[in-house]
């Protein structure tokens, strides 16, 4: 099997699971946050900087990279890791949320899914099989299944019928791996926000046997407390001895959260686009360092981080830079914000070591705002 799951405890306070995945390109601890960089680069971080930081493993992109370079130029340079000189851990998502979210004038039918390219307008056509065949092309160590993940609300009656064709799209993609022995399929829950919906995917997905689970559909305009009930009733229904892997999202309070009912991976572009516009995460809650009240404050962007741009970097240096749209600015904006996540998630796997993820969150949530009214 190319990957399997350790558990190595549950906090007793909460519940959150402290483990580890082993993968063909290393092993991975968590809960864990995964950088998104969709076109095989995290935009603007070098690898190294990606290894310095603490990144254990990263996602990319089916739809992105079947669209430029070409899946088959990616294979022939000896595959992702090879192509982008990552030799930690990757994570392909499989196209299906990328069509629903990027494309217009998409048409759904049994086979798969006809739209046309969000670049050129050319049109196009993802299924099942087109996606697992892309996804084995580039050759990354985790690789997602084909589903649908439809808009927030959506009706039972639509969501039902999205939710049997997801299990259908899913048998399909199982049949069409070619790489069982080093890529991992998993299989993603859909089913919104109804709690019968993602039992009757849950069924039917642990039923195929995945190496790991995804929950879909969720962070999409949803309510906080709507995600939260959501991962209440559906963790749960999932295998302890698999990694559960909650898609698109990646807020310090909904890594936490998710992190306390059981799930054990993440991933999302908030962290990196924020930063491309100035925004960082830190430990008071948000910062936008553009703003005319930094120009002369010489202290770091998060005076408790102990990352190299807060080391070395003040607000007033790096508000000129990204005022001026100076590339190392962004750099130095995406540095920080990615490492607040993954040392937001260390700390997470440590609360859960020592039984207290329960008050590190109330600590952390004074101190990032969410507790003010
Ligand atoms: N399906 C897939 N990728 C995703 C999602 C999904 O539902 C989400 C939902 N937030 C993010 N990325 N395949
Ligand atoms: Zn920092």
């Amino acid at each position: 099997m190319a990957i399997t799951y350790e558990l190595i405890k549950t906090c007793k306070q909460t519940g959150a699971r402290l483990g580890k995945v082993h993968t063909p390109h290393g092993s991975f601890e968590t809960p864990m946050f995964m950088p998104v960089g969709t076109l095989a680069t995290v935009k603007t971080m070098s690898p190294e900087e990606l290894e310095r930081m603490g990144a254990q493993i990263i996602l990319s992109n089916t739809y992105h990279l079947w669209l430029r370079p070409g899946e088959d130029i990616v294979e022939e340079a000896g595959g992702l890791h090879k192509f982008m000189n990552w030799n930690g851990s990757i994570l392909t998502d499989s196209g299906g949320f990328q069509v629903f979210s990027l494309s217009d004038l998409r048409q759904i039918e049994e086979e798969g899914v006809h739209f046309r390219n969000h670049i050129s307008g050319e049109k196009l056509f993802l299924s099942p099989e087109k996606a697992m065949h892309i996804q084995n092309s580039l050759g990354a160590d985790i690789m997602m299944a084909f589903d649908e993940c439809p808009p927030y609300p959506a009706e039972h009656k639509y969501m039902k019928d999205s939710v049997e064709r997801t299990s259908r799209w899913a048998e399909r993609c199982l049949e069409a791996h070619q790489r069982p022995h080093d890529q991992g399929l998993f299989g993603i829950i859909q089913g919104g926000e109804y709690e019968d919906l993602r039992q009757q995917s849950a069924r039917d997905l642990t039923s195929m046997d995945f190496p790991g689970y995804a929950i879909g559909g969720l962070s999409v305009g949803e309510p906080k407390d709507v995600m939260n009930r959501v991962l209440d009733f559906t963790t749960p229904l999932l295998p302890d001895q698999k990694p559960r892997y909650l898609m698109g999202v990646g807020s310090p309070d909904s890594l936490i959260d998710g992190s306390i009912r059981g799930i054990d991976m993440f991933d999302c572009v908030l962290p990196t686009r924020i930063a491309r516009n100035g925004t960082l995460m830190t430990s008071q809650g948000r910062l936008v360092v553009r703003n005319a009240k930094y120009a002369r404050d010489f202290r770091p962007i998060d005076e408790n981080c102990d990352c190299h741009t807060c080391r070395n970097y003040s607000r007033a240096y790096i508000r000129h830079l990204v005022k001026s749209n100076e590339t190392f600015g962004f750099r130095l904006t995406t540095y920080h914000n990615l490492y607040f996540l993954l040392n937001l998630m260390r700390q997470v796997r440590e609360a859960i070591r020592e039984d207290r993820l329960g008050d590190f969150r109330e600590e952390f949530f004074e101190q990032y705002g969410f507790n003010k009214p």
